[in-house]
């Protein structure tokens, strides 16, 4: 299916893409002489498919920008503002010659030896993190998810999909609340139109919202339910394992009738962290850091140290202890990756001069009241 059939509202204004004055201020920045602002909707490697206000087209990267940015993981990516000259006059396709700095970056490691990081989406306010109920559900799994959005600089948000397969949802919905403080929690039933109001709340226009998770966990059926029509193909997951089969393949951004944006994503297999530049890891486990600032040595390892909140809190049963291995594993990655991220680098700048790029990860935190009821 071509994407330009998919898509009914061709002359969609860039408002409705989440543009407005903070965008129009720092495109203003780029002083690109005629140049025009646009959104990357679909990546197609070297290709992209970008939103400007002359409707849907192909742009790529000059050949300038593609030397500035160097490292692929630096370019443009499906969420991100953009500006590009078109063609000619009449004309959609054009060359993209700028990037627009992002408020967050969805990021995670790409599968292969060499450490690389892969961007999921940019400029997301809410990134929807979606768990089957069913026998794939796994508590482990979305402390890591939290780990990468909370890293992001996008505000998480938990899906429990598929509720309609589950016996009592709101047991799973407390036992997850347990696991991300902070986080909503919301059980929704794309099957029997469970959750609809709480999720719609999120839609609010002008906002990026993007689906992640494991493949067959049910986002492209989230999306389609949300958008009232087929936007995107879905398949049945394997019987025996209750596994999705990868059936999404692009990242894809769609406006919603909601009003806001939507960008769905493949699953993943494994979610291997990339970075912990916003600070993500003591985020997913704030309650663990809460208790160890309650232990006796500053320098406590909380294994068998007199005066351990943590071990105490283990044995009084406030905290389970898988999620306290999952907070050292997952800390042991992350250490470990950037060992090796610092390696690379050094090596990059030995061979090619070329500067250290960080894009402000988190930094940019916006952080907006999730309206609940
Ligand atoms: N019972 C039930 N099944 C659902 C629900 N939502 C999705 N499914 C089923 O789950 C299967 C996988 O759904 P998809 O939407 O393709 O999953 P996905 O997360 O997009 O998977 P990938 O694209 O592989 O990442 C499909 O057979 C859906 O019909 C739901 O609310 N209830
Ligand atoms: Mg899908
Ligand atoms: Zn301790």
């Amino acid at each position: 299916m071509n994407l330009q059939s998919k898509r009914s509202n061709k002359d969609l204004s860039m408002a409705v893409l989440g543009w407005n004055q903070k965008w129009e201020e720092a495109f203003a920045e780029l002083k690109l002489e005629g140049a025009q602002p646009g959104r990357i909707i679909a990546d197609h490697g070297h290709k992209y498919r970008v939103m400007t206000e002359r409707g849907e087209g192909w742009a790529e990267l000059s050949g300038k920008l593609q030397h500035e940015l160097g490292d692929r993981s630096a370019y443009p990516a499906v969420g991100d503002w953009i500006a590009q000259r078109f063609f000619s006059e009449s004309e959609k396709d054009g060359i993209i010659h700028g990037i627009l700095p992002r408020f967050s970056t969805i990021s995670r490691r790409a599968a292969g030896s060499v450490p690389t990081e892969q961007i999921i989406a940019a400029n997301v306010d809410v990134l929807l993190l979606v768990a089957a109920l069913n026998l794939d559900f796994n508590l482990r799994r979305l402390e890591r998810y939290l780990v990468m959005a909370w890293n992001s600089g996008a505000n998480p948000v938990i899906l429990l999909s598929k509720a309609d397969l589950c016996e009592d949802p709101e047991q799973f919905v407390k036992e997850t609340e347990s696991i991300a403080p902070g986080v909503p929690v919301i059980a929704v039933s794309a099957m029997e139109d469970q959750g609809r109001d709480q999720l719609e709340a999120l839609l609010r226009p002008g906002l990026t919202v993007a689906l992640t998770g494991s493949s067959g966990a049910g986002k492209s059926t989230i999306l389609n339910w949300l958008a009232g029509e087929e936007k995107q193909f879905t398949q049945g997951i394997r019987e025996s394992d209750s596994r999705g089969r990868h059936t999404t393949t692009h990242r894809e951004m769609f406006v919603l009738p909601q009003g806001a944006v939507m960008i769905d994503t493949p699953g993943m297999r494994e979610l291997q962290l990339w970075d912990d530049a916003g600070g993500g890891w003591s985020e997913a486990f704030t309650d663990i850091e809460e208790f160890a600032a309650q232990c006796r040595f500053g320098d406590c390892r909380h294994e068998r140290e007199e005066g351990c909140a943590v071990q105490e809190a283990v044995r009084s049963g406030d905290l389970d202890q898988k999620r306290l291995e999952n907070y050292r594993k997952t800390q042991r990655e992350l250490k470990y990756q950037a060992t090796k991220e610092q390696a690379r680098q050094r090596n990059d700048r030995k061979t090619s001069g070329k500067k250290e790029t960080r894009r402000g990860k988190g930094e940019q935190r916006r952080r907006f009241e999730l309206e609940r009821d």
